[in-house]
């Protein structure tokens, strides 16, 4: 899953890119887009992982696309700034915590200006369909287009009104319709506000999270250089600034559910792995992550939860205690499922 990180110019996208991957940002390649994987940390994978002694270990991971940063007030070049975002799957919004107080009216301005890419995108579509609208088409083809220009119509009118192409809760074939188009304003956001020293311990502000609920506070410089001190000197510093302990794990955690995904795991000798899944995902989906074979040839799935699994300590007790279930092709996987899927090939 990649997830591009945007904002405006010096908000901290680079650093926040460099906090959260280990990564060390080069400017040069952050123009095209620069990208780094970051393992998303998970307490029940490392618990499983002792308990299974598995050869191998393997955290879900989320790919991070570092960008180039909008400049307010220059709508002709901030669409193609944006430009580099269309691929990902969603964005983590960095506004500038450290220097600016209004993070409220940042927010919403980055939001207009991916509005304004969009609207860029949409209105352009219009004109070739109303082009082809008029030429001699097959029948088939003038209503296939019609129905595109009318759905179009719905996304250009909430644009043009300052909302989100999301807003218009589209059906899932609606969206699929216009994924080609890789609408920002279809996309998942996050928001992270990179504070410096100065914003520790503080909540951020209310109008902030009107827009943006799960908004976070990260210091992620601070904690950077936090990161090259001695034990000792790290440990006085973070009592001296009431840090209690980093927010990078808890960042990515909460980047990952912010895209709307879960985890389930597989276990075995050989490995314990978290898989990514969006929320509300079918076994299939599951089995799918894992290997196309096992979702074309999927039989079942055999299912524990990770609570239960905790409490009773093996499959044979899971089975034993009635908490091991077999579920079949339409079980919606639970965040924290074991499972493993039987197939046949
Ligand atoms: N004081 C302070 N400076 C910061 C903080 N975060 C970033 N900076 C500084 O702000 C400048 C810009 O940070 P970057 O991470 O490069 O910002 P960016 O969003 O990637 O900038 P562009 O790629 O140019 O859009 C750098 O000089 C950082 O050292 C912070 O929390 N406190
Ligand atoms: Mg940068």
């Amino acid at each position: 899953m990649k997830i591009g990180i945007a904002g405006f110019a010096g908000s901290g996208k680079s650093t926040v890119f460099h906090w959260l991957t280990g990564a060390k940002p080069d400017p040069a390649a952050s123009q095209r887009g620069q990208v780094a994987v970051a393992k998303v940390p998970d307490e029940r994978l490392t618990w499983l992982s002792n308990h299974f002694k598995p050869k191998k270990t393997t955290p879900t991971t989320i790919e991070f696309l570092d960008t180039p940063g909008l400049v307010p007030n220059e709508q002709r070049d901030n669409p193609r700034r944006l430009g580099i975002l269309r691929d990902a799957f969603g964005l983590v919004v960095v506004l500038n915590g450290y220097s600016e107080s209004d993070l409220a009216s940042q927010l919403s301005r980055f939001r207009f200006e991916c509005v304004f890419a969009d609207l860029e995108i949409v209105t352009n579509r219009i004109g070739k369909l109303e082009d082809q609208l008029k030429k001699a088409k097959p029948a088939k083809q003038k209503e296939a287009d019609q129905a595109e220009m009318a759905l179009l119509q719905r996304v250009e009118a909430s644009l043009k009104s300052e909302q989100a192409a999301a807003s218009l809760g589209l059906r899932e074939d609606e969206e699929k319709a216009i994924r080609s188009f890789q609408l920002l304003t279809l996309k998942r956001e996050f928001v992270l506000v990179n504070i410096g020293d100065d914003g520790i311990g503080k909540p951020l502000p209310a109008d902030l999270l009107k827009l943006a609920p799960n908004a976070l506070a990260v210091p992620a410089k601070l904690e950077m250089e936090l990161e090259e001190l001695s034990e000792a000197d790290r440990q006085a510093f973070m009592a001296d600034l009431g840090l209690k302990g980093f927010a990078r794990d808890e960042a990515l955690r909460a980047v990952h559910a912010g895209m709307g995904q879960q985890v389930f795991f597989t276990v075995g000798e050989d490995e314990c792995r978290a898989w990514g899944i969006p929320k509300g995902a079918d076994a299939v989906v599951g089995a799918s992550q894992i290997h196309t074979d096992l979702a074309q040839g999927f039989v079942r799935a055999e299912v524990v939860g990770y609570d239960d699994f905790r409490k009773v300590g093996s499959m044979k007790e899971a089975k034993s205690k009635g908490v091991y279930r077999l579920e079949g092709k339409t079980y919606i996987v639970t965040d924290g499922d074991i499972m493993h899927i039987l197939a046949s090939t």
